[in-house]
């Protein structure tokens, strides 16, 4: 799988070097690449917000700076562009997703699906987020967009739900999590592995004994 996440804080994704998403992309199960959002300015402040229109507080991310940011992840340049009779698999599609406070739960079973998708771009907005024109854009382009939210609480930006939802897509591909069979307990449900407590060794601790099977 291939996953892009643009950001104007590229080092707030480094944990994505750590444990069982870093072993993935090492073993290159997974090919995740973090791009810097102003690597697509051309002033010469890098600037990538503008006042909102029609006033307001705060500020909001420009749609011609993201615009061309995501034309190249989402790989649309022209040569890219598939002849118009060519077959439509929607798994081989990109998929643009975009953490927004307002957007779809998150849930286990999206986590499911994207995982067997094959290449997932994370547009993670700061202040008051991004231009609504661009997701408005990149659906009319025929790219797959989703707004997600992983709860209902307002965060700085992106990045920590991006984070959120690669690290539980990342487990569910081949090979990243060693016993398979932990993910098979976890499919059984809902409730399945999370909702009993669990014990280890030693058997008796501070008085207090492990249940007996
Ligand atoms: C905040 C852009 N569901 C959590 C979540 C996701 C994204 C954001 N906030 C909360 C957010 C500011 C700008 C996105």
């Amino acid at each position: 799988m291939r996953i892009d996440v643009v950001s104007i804080f590229p080092d707030y994704l480094a944990p994505l070097d750590l444990s069982l998403v870093g072993k993935a992309r090492a073993a290159g199960i997974l090919d995740l690449r973090v791009h810097d959002l102003r690597d697509w300015t051309t002033d010469r402040h890098r600037t990538v917000d503008d006042t909102p229109f029609g006033g307001g507080a705060g500020m909001v991310m420009r749609p011609d700076v993201w615009g061309t940011a995501l034309d190249e992840v989402l790989g649309l340049g022209a040569a890219a562009t598939p002849a118009s009779d060519a077959p439509v698999d929607s798994a081989q599609r990109p998929h643009l997703i975009i953490p927004t406070p307002s957007g779809t739960p998150f849930t286990q079973r999206i986590a499911e699906q994207l995982a067997g998708e094959q290449h997932l771009v994370f547009a993670c907005g700061r202040y008051e987020g991004i231009d609504a024109r661009v997701e408005e854009h990149y659906r009319a382009s025929g790219v797959v967009v989703s707004e997600v939210s992983i709860g209902d609480y307002v965060l700085n930006g992106g990045e920590v739900a991006a984070l959120v939802v690669i690290e539980a897509v990342a487990r569910l591909l081949p090979g990243v999590v060693g016993n398979p069979e932990s993910l098979v307990e976890e499919s059984h449900g809902e409730a399945g592995l999370l909702e009993y407590p669990v014990y280890t060794k030693p058997p008796e601790w501070a008085a207090w004994a492990c249940p007996r099977s």
